[in-house]
């Protein structure tokens, strides 16, 4: 029987969850970044080596790599993107010379993944992390004060963020700004107001035909490499999964994502289904979609969503919320089956819980919610295969 392979993101020696935290959590693998090596510049197999040698001196394997950052210029090609790429397809190499083999990758301009609240309080007391419209947009217009921002909203919606507004202290309207632009975990940039401001600039020429076109360009050029090598990329969906900002996003959907395999149908154009993003929209049918996708699926992040009727959402428990986990979770069951593998998965961003509230911990990165979706997650997985008798 072909379980999922568990693993965890580790942000290396700094992370105040350790190697040994995660082998008590029970994963197997870990999920790693070289986040000191500046956005652009190619990973050399001594640095990936040194990594390495850390991870298994813990008894643990570096399963998968989240990310190599795509840098802004590939991602307008603009400046000095042929030799970004060109340092891409060596990170590349370098990666499968040390046998690692799954490279997660987004194509977000300017930001990751956005959230407006890292502490949201939970009936039970922990925190979750949070997207709030009405502070997105109160962000936008009464902070950023972006050129034009005011016709993407509704009249509604207007009044809504600036009575919001309105009522925030001036930390509040700090802690508002530093959440979405100062780089939340694993995000490789950070910006003041200004220099966010210069980023958004720099997409005036790039709208998302464009910004799709420039993607199949750089896959185009990558994917050959990585299927000589024998390595999957692994696009990690849009978070949220829908334009903010006024910047194009191109991978929220399952057709968004069809159309990058016709586009490129090599066999490293793969796929990080991350339910929490995707899950974020009503449309997206996750179960189906790992049906039907399944194949290009070589990395699964596990976590749930709770939207309502304003556009907000929150971080929900792992199998509560819109997420209908039980379901997915089947369906990756069923796909590891019909092609004889193990996916790895992560329990993606837990609650701060129990005695992580006392401690400083990574948003969405603490230890101990975490741990509680990955053993819900597992339970879940040997409950489904045993039943179905796989
Ligand atoms: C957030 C993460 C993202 C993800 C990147 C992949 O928790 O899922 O930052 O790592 O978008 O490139």
């Amino acid at each position: 029987m072909k379980l999922t392979e568990q693993t965890w993101r580790w942000y290396g020696p700094d992370d105040p969850v350790s190697l040994s935290d995660i082998r008590q959590a029970g994963a197997t693998g870990i999920v790693n970044a070289l986040h000191q090596i500046p956005n652009g510049e190619v990973w050399t197999i001594d640095e990936i080596n040194k990594r390495k040698q850390i991870i298994e001196a813990a008894g643990l394997k570096w399963s998968v790599v989240e990310s190599v950052p795509v840098h802004e210029h590939i991602k307008t090609q603009t400046g000095d993107f042929q030799r970004y790429i060109d340092n891409y397809k060596q990170s590349i190499r370098n990666l499968a010379a040390c046998d690692i083999r799954v490279i997660t990758y987004n194509f977000m301009p300017v930001l990751d993944w956005t959230r407006t609240d890292l502490a949201y309080t939970m009936p039970d007391g922990s925190k979750a992390l949070r997207f709030e419209r009405a502070a997105m947009i109160a962000f936008d217009l009464f902070i950023l004060k972006r050129p034009h921002a005011a016709q993407e909203y509704t009249a509604a919606e207007t009044e809504k963020a600036r009575a919001r507004f309105a009522a925030m202290s001036e930390d509040e309207k700090h802690l508002l700004t530093r959440n979405i632009i100062a780089g939340l975990p694993g995000s490789e940039e950070s910006f003041t107001v200004e220099q966010f401001q210069e980023a958004l600039d720099r997409y005036k020429n790039t709208d998302a035909d464009k910004l799709r076109s420039n993607l199949i360009y750089f896959l185009r050029e990558i994917c050959p490499v990585a299927d000589e090598e024998n390595v999957q990329l692994v696009i990690h969906a849009d978070d949220p999964p829908y334009p903010i900002f006024g910047l194009p996003r191109i991978l929220s959907t399952e057709e968004d994502f069809r159309r990058l395999v016709e586009a490129v149908p090599n066999r490293s154009n793969g796929l990080c289904f991350c339910t929490g993003s995707f899950g974020v929209r009503a449309d997206n049918d996750l179960p189906g979609m790992v049906e039907r996708l399944g194949d290009r699926i070589h990395f699964v992040h596990l976590r749930s969503t709770q939207r309502d009727a304003d556009g907000n959402f929150h971080e929900a428990n792992h199998l509560e919320g819109d997420v209908d986990m039980y379901q997915v979770m089947k369906q990756i069951l069923l796909l590891q089956q019909r092609e004889n593998r193990s996916i790895p998965m992560r329990p993606d961003h837990g609650h701060q819980m129990v005695d992580d509230l006392r401690k400083k911990t990574n948003p969405g990165y603490s230890c101990i919610g975490r741990l509680r979706g990955l053993a819900e997650l597992r339970g879940l997985e040997m409950g489904i295969a045993k039943s179905i008798n796989l």
